[in-house]
C-alpha cells in the first residue's frame, strides 16, 4: 500500500504582528514592536507550500485562528460591545490585549502530536492538540486547533482525536516540536522520540535556570498513553537544558528527524550515548543514520539563528532527502558551508532548498514551525478533507482571498483598530467555506 508523509502548513493569519510575546525565544523579543506584513507573511507561506506541492510532495493547509480574541478578554473581564472590548483591553492591558491578538497559530508544529497508525494498537492516526499552556498568547489556542484538525480528519474509522492535555504547567505540552519519528518507511511502525525539558513532578532532575522548558515528561507520557504506542519504540529524552537557556526553546530548533535520518546538533539532548543508544536498540536492524553536527562546524548561536536545525528533511518521490532551508542558512557563512558539505556526506541527503519565510522567522518560526507532518497510508489519504489538500486551484484561490483580506503592513498599534477584527472575521468565514471547514470559530457559533 502506498504511504506517505503530508506536511499541513499553517495559513498566516491577517493579524501577523511582532509582539514580543515569547520569552525564551530570542527573535520574538528582539523584533517586539517591529512592522509586519501579514500580506506577505501568508503569500511567504503558500509559496513554500505551493512549491513543496510541486516537487510531488503531499501538501496540506491548516486554517489559522480568530484574533483579536475577544472571547478571551470578554473572560478576562472586559466587556461592553466588541469595539468596546478591544479599547479598554488595548487601554487598561495592553500587554494582554497584544497577546489575544497573536496569529502564532500559524506555527503548526505547535498545533498537536501526530501518531500515524502504524504506530498505534488500534491502527488509527491519533490527534492530541498541545495546550501550549506555558505562553498565554498561545494557550488561548488549543481548542480552536481541535476543531480544525476534527474538520480535516473527520473520518472515525481512520483518525482519533483526544481533547488537550490538562492546562496546567506540570503537563506542559508544545505538540510535534518536540516529537519526531524514526521509521524505515511512513507505513511501518517508526520509533517515536519525544523530546522534553524538564519533570514536572521531579525537581531534583536537572532543568533550564534562565528561561522555561516548555514541555514536560509527563505530558509527553500521556500523550504516548493517549495514542495507544507501543513502549518498545518509544524513546523519552531530555533536552539539554544549557541549551534551553541559550534560546532553544523547542527541540525542533536544534534537532529534526525523517525517516531513517536524525539530523541534530551535539548539544541538543542530556545524555546523548544514552539516548542515541535506545533510539537504535528500539530501531531494530535497518540502517539508521544519525548526522551529528559539531560545534566547531555550527555553534548552538548560529544554529539558532540561523534555523539549520529548523528545516524540513523530505524524502521525495525518487527516494532521495532534501532539506527545505530558511534563506537565514544561506546568508550564515559556517551554515551555508556545513550544508554544502552535508549533500556530499554519505548521508539519504543529496540536495538542500531555499525559502524566504522572513516574516516568520522574525518570531522564531522557521520552515518546520510552519508545518505538522502527518503520515498517511493512501487509504487514510483519501479519507482526508480534499479541500484542504494543496493544487494549482487552491494555490490561486487563497492568494486572492489573501488579496482581499490581508493590510500590507500592520503595527501593534494597529490592533486595537475594531474595523481590524471585522476584516478578519470576514475573511475567516470566507476561508472556511473555501476549505469547507464549517463552523469552526468561536464568532460562527454563538
Ligand atoms: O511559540 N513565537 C512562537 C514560535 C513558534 C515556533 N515553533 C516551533 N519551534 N515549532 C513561539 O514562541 C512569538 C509571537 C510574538 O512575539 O509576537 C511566538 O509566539
Amino acid at each position: 500500500m502506498k504511504q506517505f508523509e503530508v506536511n499541513f502548513d499553517g495559513l498566516v493569519g491577517p493579524t501577523h504582528n511582532y509582539a514580543g510575546l515569547s520569552y525564551g525565544n530570542v527573535a520574538s523579543l528582539k523584533n517586539a514592536s517591529a512592522a509586519s506584513s501579514p500580506k506577505q507573511a501568508a503569500k511567504q507561506g503558500l509559496q513554500k507550500m505551493k512549491a513543496l506541492a510541486d516537487l510531488g510532495m503531499q501538501q496540506g493547509v491548516l486554517a489559522p485562528q480568530e484574533r483579536p480574541d475577544v472571547f478571551a478578554l470578554r473572560r478576562l473581564g472586559f466587556s461592553g460591545s466588541d469595539g468596546e472590548v478591544l479599547a479598554q483591553a488595548a487601554k487598561q492591558a495592553p500587554a494582554i490585549f497584544q497577546a489575544c491578538c497573536s496569529a502564532s497559530s500559524m506555527w503548526t508544529a505547535n498545533a498537536a502530536t501526530v501518531s500515524p497508525s502504524g504506530d498505534t494498537a488500534d491502527r488509527k492516526v491519533h490527534f492530541t492538540p498541545a495546550n501550549l499552556t506555558n505562553k498565554f498568547h498561545r494557550s488561548l489556542e488549543p481548542q480552536v486547533t481541535g476543531r480544525i484538525l476534527q474538520a480535516v480528519f473527520a473520518n472515525p474509522e481512520h483518525f482519533a482525536h483526544h481533547q488537550h492535555l490538562p492546562d496546567n504547567e506540570h503537563f506542559g505540552d508544545e505538540g510535534a516540536a518536540n516529537h519526531t519519528r524514526l521509521c524505515s518507511a511512513y507505513g511501518k511502525q517508526g520509533v517515536e522520540l519525544f523530546v522534553y525539558g524538564r519533570e514536572a513532578f521531579n525537581s531534583d532532575k536537572p532543568q533550564p535556570k534562565k528561561f522555561p522548558a516548555r514541555q514536560t515528561l509527563e505530558a509527553c507520557q500521556a500523550v504516548a498513553r493517549l495514542h495507544q504506542l507501543d513502549d518498545a519504540k518509544v524513546v523519552y529524552a531530555l533536552q539539554n537544558p544549557d541549551v534551553i537557556d541559550q534560546g532553544v526553546f523547542h527541540n525542533d530548533v536544534i534537532a529534526v528527524g525523517n525517516q531513517n535520518v536524525l539530523f541534530y546538533h551535539e548539544q541538543a539532548f542530556h545524555n546523548t550515548t544514552e539516548v542515541l543508544a535506545e533510539i537504535k536498540g528500539k530501531f531494530g536492524e535497518d540502517e539508521l543514520h544519525f548526522i551529528c553536527v559539531d560545534s566547531q562546524d555550527v555553534s548552538v548561536q548560529d544554529a539558532i539563528s540561523s534555523y539549520l536545525f529548523n528545516t524540513q528533511i523530505l524524502t521525495l518521490p525518487d527516494g532521495s532527502m532534501a532539506i527545505i532551508a530558511p534563506t537565514e542558512c544561506e546568508e550564515n557563512p559556517a551554515v551555508a558551508a556545513y550544508l554544502r558539505k552535508l549533500v556530499t556526506l554519505n548521508t539519504p541527503i543529496k540536495e538542500v532548498k531555499f525559502f524566504d519565510v522572513k516574516q516568520s522567522m522574525r518570531n522564531g518560526g522557521g520552515p518546520a514551525c510552519l508545518r505538522l507532518r502527518v503520515a498517511l497510508t493512501e487509504q487514510e489519504y483519501q479519507a482526508v478533507n480534499p479541500h484542504t489538500l494543496m493544487s494549482d486551484q487552491l494555490f490561486k484561490t487563497l492568494n486572492t482571498w489573501v488579496d482581499k483580506h490581508y493590510r500590507d503592513s500592520l503595527l501593534v498599534d494597529d490592533l486595537r483598530d475594531p474595523a481590524l477584527l471585522n476584516e478578519s472575521r470576514a475573511a475567516l468565514d470566507e476561508l472556511t467555506q473555501i476549505l469547507k471547514l464549517g463552523s469552526v470559530y468561536p464568532f460562527q457559533r454563538v
